[in-house]
């Protein structure tokens, strides 16, 4: 029956794993063990996150930690663990990292899979103690297996990721994620090192109260963005905006409402990276029954270019607010 199936809130992120795995037969478990070493690297973080200020208070940082390294920026740091989680994994044969500006060759060159990763999301927010994420998206590879993987791998377009997900560390840490079957959302548990399924089936209300924007740019912003936003104020609608991207979309997944991060004449086509910011983004909010556009375009529609790094304005969150954000963009 359909509650047997349900799976109940408080498994872990393993036990869930294994269960979904067995509701796909053709599932051969890589994309699974894949999601479990995303899921590690994302612990391991966490531990530095929530020491980054200690270190730095006993003057750790500039010093050489366990491995004998020097001691890294978090970012760097959290690039490093999540290439060598990939990289022991097995299943990733190439990441894309917004701290690299190549491609990564892990050297599992029979791995079906690629990352595209922004391992620590709004890194200036760490020294003043704001929540910050990673952003993953997973392609399988579309070049010749048993060789080096390829710009091709990452440039197959939103709607080809096959797995896509953020890790929050914030009050608490979370990891959210889809595999095309709508998405779920697990809570980390310190004292036990474990993620735990809190909440099963994250769905983003159509409307909401909230609106996410930097307003110091408001005269900088495009028509169409400036009239939306007096049209949010004349409905009193709440401004939220951390500045941590996603922070920021984590609350309005549950609130409601709408994140923007406009162009601009300085930033043509905004500040945000397609394939490792608004695409794995996009399709999260799909999954949730929301709307992510770059203004009068759908985000997973936007083809890539063969920039790697290409940026892309974003509007995303409820689909009555997105769509009315659209609409004036047309
Ligand atoms: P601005 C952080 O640098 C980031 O990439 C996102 O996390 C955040 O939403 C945005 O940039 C903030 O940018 O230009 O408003 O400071």
């Amino acid at each position: 029956t359909e509650e047997r199936l349900a799976t109940p809130v408080g498994t872990t992120l393993e036990r869930y794993i294994m269960r979904k795995q067995a509701e796909f037969p053709y599932a051969t478990g890589e994309l699974s063990q894949l999601l479990r070493d995303i899921a590690l690297a994302g612990k391991i973080v966490n531990r530095e996150v929530n020491r980054a200020g200690l270190s730095r208070i006993t003057g750790a940082m500039g010093g050489d930690n366990v491995q004998g390294e020097a001691q890294q920026k978090l970012d760097v740091e959290a690039n490093i663990r999540f290439i060598r989680a990939l990289t022991n994994g097995g299943e990733c044969c190439a990441i894309l990292s917004e701290e690299d500006e190549g491609i990564i060759q892990t050297g599992n060159q029979h791995g079906k899979y690629v990352v595209a990763i922004d391992p620590l999301d709004g890194s200036s927010n760490i020294d003043v103690n704001i929540s910050i994420g990673t952003i993953f998206s997973i392609y399988r590879r579309v070049s010749r297996p048993g060789g080096p993987a390829r710009a091709e791998d990452f440039l197959q377009g939103g709607r080809a990721q096959v797995a896509a997900g953020y890790i929050l560390y914030g009050s608490s840490t979370m990891l959210v994620y889809t595999t095309g079957h709508g998405v779920t959302g697990f809570t980390y548990e310190n004292s036990l090192g474990e993620f735990f399924l809190s909440h099963p089936d994250i769905r983003i209300p159509e409307r909401g109260p909230v609106f996410s924007v930097n307003e110091g740019n408001w005269f900088d912003y495009p028509e169409f963005v400036r009239s939306f936003l007096t049209t949010c104020k004349e409905r009193r609608l709440t401004g939220r905006y951390v500045g941590s991207l996603v922070a920021d979309y984590h609350r309005n997944l549950f609130t409601g409402g709408i994140y923007l991060y406009p162009p601009t004449a300085a930033k043509p086509v905004g500040k945000l990276r397609l394939l490792y910011e608004c695409y794995p983004l996009a399709l999260l909010i799909e999954q949730a029954g929301g709307v992510a556009v770059t203004g009068a375009d759908v985000v997973l529609d936007v083809p890539p270019t063969a920039d790697l790094h290409q940026r892309a304005p974003l509007f995303i969150g409820s689909a009555e607010l997105v769509r009315e954000l659209q609409a004036a963009a047309l």
